[in-house]
């Protein structure tokens, strides 16, 4: 089913509208825990890795949503999207008392025991972006709708290539990141729909932007076929672009990223992406705050929050420069 216009819009509604009151039930000032301490206004971001145009949009909403509300919130960040490096960070973060933490799991199982440690202690737990497969642990979590997400790069990567048939890769990041892992599920469901392309399933970036070059050339070279590449995220995206560039593939092989990091964006204008699927980080930081708040305060909280998802091209980019992510607040 191609897509009849050149930008769609999704998941700007709640997904899931189930209003909880908070789990756990707990008051504030109510077991004497550095979480529930009274007038406890401490907030903890962490996010899934350092300096990266994603996370940085999302403190940036996130910050200024705490500052109106009278909370203060400190940022702590894993030198690399990994689990050994972020759980420790975890841990650490427990001695310091937050009243609520955000976090981005960089693995759907492997955060699962340092998060619980945090709602052990009375500390509220909201999930932005990233979540844990077990959904008991945080009392809320926002993020895009991913596996949309992946749909939506299906088809737009399917009407770029149009009537011309060959075959299409995906590049993940890691395995157990819930955000590619649903990506990539949502864009083999829909590719499927198109027998013209010949999906070739998906490779592993391990997050790093040079690694997704070389998936590409060795792609390249194993399927001189190749009319298109999916890339599940901000580094699989550029390191794909750098490869198909030097490849000289550029615009022949057809590359749809997913997220809007300025290099992204640049590539867009230039021709070394042909569509990007954007996120609203900033957004997912706000509401992200907002929960927390909720569930520190003792009042109703939303378990599941999609924020949105926008599809952007050449043509259309500079309307929609608001999802562009920022490199500083
Ligand atoms: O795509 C975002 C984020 O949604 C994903 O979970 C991990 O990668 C990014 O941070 C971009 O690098």
């Amino acid at each position: 089913m191609p897509l009849n216009k050149n930008v769609v819009r999704i998941g700007a509604a709640v997904a899931a509208t189930l209003v909880l009151a908070a789990c756990g039930g707990g008051k504030i000032g109510e077991s004497g825990g550095g979480g529930t301490a009274p007038n406890n206004k401490k907030l903890t971001l962490i996010t899934g890795v350092k300096a990266e145009p994603f996370y940085i949009s999302m403190r940036c909403g996130a910050e200024a949503e705490a500052k109106k509300s009278g909370y203060e919130l400190s940022t702590q960040e894993p030198d690399k999207f990994e689990a050994s490096l972020q759980s420790p960070i975890v841990t650490g973060v427990l001695s310091t008392k937050p009243a609520g933490v955000l976090i981005a799991p960089t693995d759907n199982k492997a955060l699962a025991a340092p998060m619980k440690q945090l709602t052990g202690a009375g500390i509220r737990v909201v999930e932005v972006d990233t979540a844990l497969e077990d959904r008991s642990v945080a009392q809320s979590s926002i993020s895009s709708n991913n596996e949309q997400g992946g749909q939506l790069a299906a088809q737009t990567l399917a009407k770029l290539v149009g009537t011309g048939t060959g075959s299409v890769l995906v590049l993940n990041t890691k395995a157990g990141t819930s955000t590619t892992d649903a990506r990539a599920k949502g864009f083999e469901a829909e590719i499927a729909k198109y027998p013209n392309l010949k999906y070739l399933g998906q490779q592993y970036t391990d997050n790093e932007p040079a690694i997704a070059a070389q998936r590409v050339s060795a792609a390249l070279s194993a399927n001189p076929d190749l009319v298109g590449v999916f890339a599940t995220n901000l580094n699989s995206g550029e390191g794909a672009a750098t490869s198909l560039r030097n490849a000289n593939k550029q615009g022949a092989v057809k590359l749809v990223g997913f997220d809007a990091s300025p290099k992204q964006v640049d590539d867009l204008r230039n021709g070394g992406v042909q569509a990007l699927i954007a996120q609203d980080p900033a957004t997912i930081g706000t509401k992200g705050v907002q929960q927390a708040i909720a569930a520190i305060e003792g009042k109703p909280v939303t378990r599941d929050i999609a924020t949105d998802l926008v599809a952007l091209t050449k043509e259309d980019m500079q309307s929609k420069s608001q999802y562009f992510y920022k490199q500083s607040c």
